[in-house]
């Protein structure tokens, strides 16, 4: 087991973030870039834009690193023994498109409360300053701050949600390489840029690890038990899947995705393409 360090922790504490950390081999990494390189063939635009959400729940590849106990353990030393998996994202970034995340803090929208949560940017390939790595404000993650939604062609987030104004020189690339994944806060302000390589970038995102006593205030969220127990049981719990792409596993993913299409957009009279 591997849990953080005091420093680390402080760090993290401090930052809002961390990174890099180990945690599956570049085989690894490239095994799951696989099996969503084959879903993507096997089933065109089944994991597309606003199917990119809880791709773990018709992979195991990508169901065997949430439940990762190197990440875990880890996670274990930010939100306590008692952990809930609450959906995940794939964040692809193709090569001459123009994809990009705005600056914003995931608490702004996610409706997780209280933040007793982190997030987890898995590099299933390398992340880059040139391929759109995640870029950090440290520090920024001491109160939530305002959004505008803009709905900006490019732009990944559901509304286009975004900080005005961050102080570009006081931002931190977080490049990874294909393995290493990097944890941030819940009130962090991050963002990325373009892909300007020639080659994916991929990053699966668990958003998010929940302690148990985390309720989702704005909708549903089913979960699984990453570890520990669940005294509370605020959520339904859902299975996890050694099959790939089961029809009954689709079909369970397609009722989760809907339940986080609304939360995302909860209040908005415009729909975005994620
Ligand atoms: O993958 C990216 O570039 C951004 C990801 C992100 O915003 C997040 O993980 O919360």
């Amino acid at each position: 087991m591997t849990y953080l360090t005091s420093n680390q922790l402080k760090q993290y504490q401090e930052e809002g973030y961390l990174a890099p950390i180990d945690v599956l081999s570049k085989d690894e990494a490239f095994a799951s870039r696989e099996e969503i390189e084959l879903i993507e063939k096997e089933i065109p635009n089944e994991i597309d834009k606003s199917g990119r959400y809880n791709v773990h729940l018709i992979s195991p590849k990508l169901d065997s690193i949430v439940h990762n106990s190197k990440i875990l353990d880890v996670v274990e030393s930010i939100i306590g023994k008692d952990i809930l998996v609450c959906s995940t994202t794939l964040f692809i970034k193709n090569p001459n498109e123009e994809g990009f995340v705005s600056y914003h803090q995931d608490a702004k929208y996610i409706g997780l409360e209280p933040h007793n949560w982190v997030t987890a940017w898995v590099a299933l390939t390398n992340s880059f300053e040139e391929n759109g790595c995640i870029k950090m404000w440290p520090k920024s993650h001491l109160e939530i701050k305002d959004h505008n939604e803009k709905f900006n062609k490019g732009n990944l987030l559901t509304r286009g949600q975004t900080v005005e104004n961050v102080p570009e020189n006081e931002t931190k690339l977080v490049e990874l390489k294909a393995g290493q994944m990097s944890l941030h806060h819940p009130k962090i302000v991050h963002g990325s840029g373009i892909n300007r390589s020639n080659d994916r970038r991929i990053g699966f995102v668990i958003q998010s690890y929940i302690g148990t006593n985390v309720k989702q205030t704005l909708g549903k969220n089913s979960v699984q038990l990453a570890r520990g127990e669940d005294k509370f049981n605020y959520h339904e719990v859902i299975k996890r899947t050694d099959v790939l792409m089961s029809k009954k596993n689709i079909s369970l993913r397609n009722r989760e995705n809907k339940y986080l299409q609304q939360i995302f957009y909860k209040g908005s009279n415009q729909k975005g393409s994620y």
